[in-house]
């Protein structure tokens, strides 16, 4: 069926509809961020929502129900169209989201404008926990045709725009960690046996230069761990610590205190399991950044880097606001660690305080979890700016 069709027959029977425009700049963050958005306005909201993306094959490994190549298809709720330079006439939803400043269609933006009734057009930002993003957030950008574009920022204080959190999220992680076979089983399902008394690691990073100290101490420690890594752009160094040939899913070395398999790449809720089933999760970008915090347990973020380092600014501030509440010793151990390892520095003295405080930071992951949890979710924010709007 074409693109249009089906999403219009979707979105037929709903009062609200929401169109989502997602352009995949690279790796899997910008989809997976509005494929959960999506979601949860469908779950949640009672909206009808299609996501125009322009890369569906991206969609389709974070979604592999989906059919890379089909131009519109329906997946759990939600009208997935693929965005095509060519743009068909398309009726416009009542309200539209850029994600990440992409750039609309000229003929979408002429079909907005055209509406009797226009649409609320929202530039969803990315994630930062910088101050100044609470004084964006919410802000008008004057448009010369008539229509109402705002900036909706995410974060981490009331006076922004929130973080992604489906309604049950919390208490289903809680009750998944609370279940000493569900971690167990999962693993199981994934082809991984789980080594009893190992702690258990979720390794999710870009290339870094860092990997190999944290390998090695890992290796020695007194302590036995198990480290989970899902296919990507970390296996390459994986392989090169090891000496070994090129690795594939299934795999499984050990080097003294140290046991590592490959996982595959699995399905975006999978992975949220993978990190509720860890007691440490090194995680990268947006979305597995924040879905590691829901997951309540220690991290370690490899934030996307930015030109002219810019990307310091982002993780200073986010280390600033989660330190808070921690012991000096604590704090410091765990700002050292994550500087070091987005610095591509060697982690082995950083590693060692970390585990000294180790406890403190499990408590505070669980801690920090549920002071977010209590805000209101980035989807009931943007639907609740909607209805003021009206
Ligand atoms: O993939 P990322 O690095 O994404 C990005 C993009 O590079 C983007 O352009 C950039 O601006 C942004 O980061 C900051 O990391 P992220 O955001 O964690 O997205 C990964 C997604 O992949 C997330 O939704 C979880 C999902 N995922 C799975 O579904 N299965 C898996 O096995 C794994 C490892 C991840």
């Amino acid at each position: 069926m074409s693109r249009g069709k089906l999403g219009h027959q979707l979105l037929a029977v709903y009062a609200v509809k929401w169109d989502i425009f997602c352009s995949v700049v690279d790796n899997f963050g910008d989809i997976g961020v509005t494929w959960r958005l999506a979601k949860q306005l469908v779950a949640e909201q009672d909206v009808a929502v299609r996501l125009w993306v322009d890369d569906v094959g991206a969609f389709a490994r974070i979604c592999p129900a989906a059919d890379p190549y089909a131009d519109c298809q329906v997946q759990q709720g939600v009208a997935v169209c693929a965005w095509h330079a060519q743009w068909p006439a398309t009726e416009p939803g009542d309200v539209v989201v850029e994600a990440f400043a992409c750039h609309l269609p000229q003929a979408y933006v002429a079909a907005m404008a055209a509406r009797e009734r226009k649409p609320l057009w929202l530039n969803l930002e990315y994630l930062s926990a910088e101050d100044w993003v609470a004084g964006c957030h919410g802000l008008p950008s004057m448009q010369s045709n008539g229509l109402q574009k705002y900036f909706f920022f995410p974060g981490f204080s009331p006076d922004t725009g929130g973080l992604l959190r489906e309604s049950n999220l919390i208490a289903e992680r809680q009750g998944f960690q609370a279940d000493r076979d569900a971690g167990s089983g999962f693993l199981r399902g994934l082809g991984v046996e789980p080594v009893a008394g190992s702690r258990l690691i979720s390794l999710f990073a870009y290339e870094n230069a860092a990997l190999p100290s944290w390998l090695d101490a890992l290796s020695v420690m007194q302590h036995a761990t198990q480290l989970l890594v899902p296919e990507g752009r970390i296996l390459a160094d994986v392989q090169a610590w090891l000496g070994s040939d090129a690795l594939k899913v299934g795999d499984c070395q050990v080097r003294g205190q140290l046991q590592i398999n490959v996982l595959p790449f699995v399905e975006q809720s999978q992975y949220d399991r993978l990190l509720w089933s860890c007691d440490f999760n090194a995680v990268r970008g947006e979305d597995s950044f924040l879905r590691a915090q829901w997951a309540g347990r220690p991290m370690l973020w490899h934030i996307y880097p930015q030109e002219e380092g810019a990307h310091w600014d982002k993780l200073n501030a986010f280390l600033e606001g989660y330190t808070q509440g921690l012991s000096a010793p604590a704090r410091d151990a765990l700002v050292a660690l994550w500087r070091d390892w987005n610095g591509g520095q060697s982690t082995s003295k950083s590693w060692s305080l970390w585990q000294e405080n180790a406890e403190e930071l499990t408590v505070h992951a669980e801690k920090w979890c549920l002071e977010q949890a209590s805000r209101t979710d980035l989807a009931t924010a943007l639907v609740q700016f909607q209805q003021n709007w009206l």
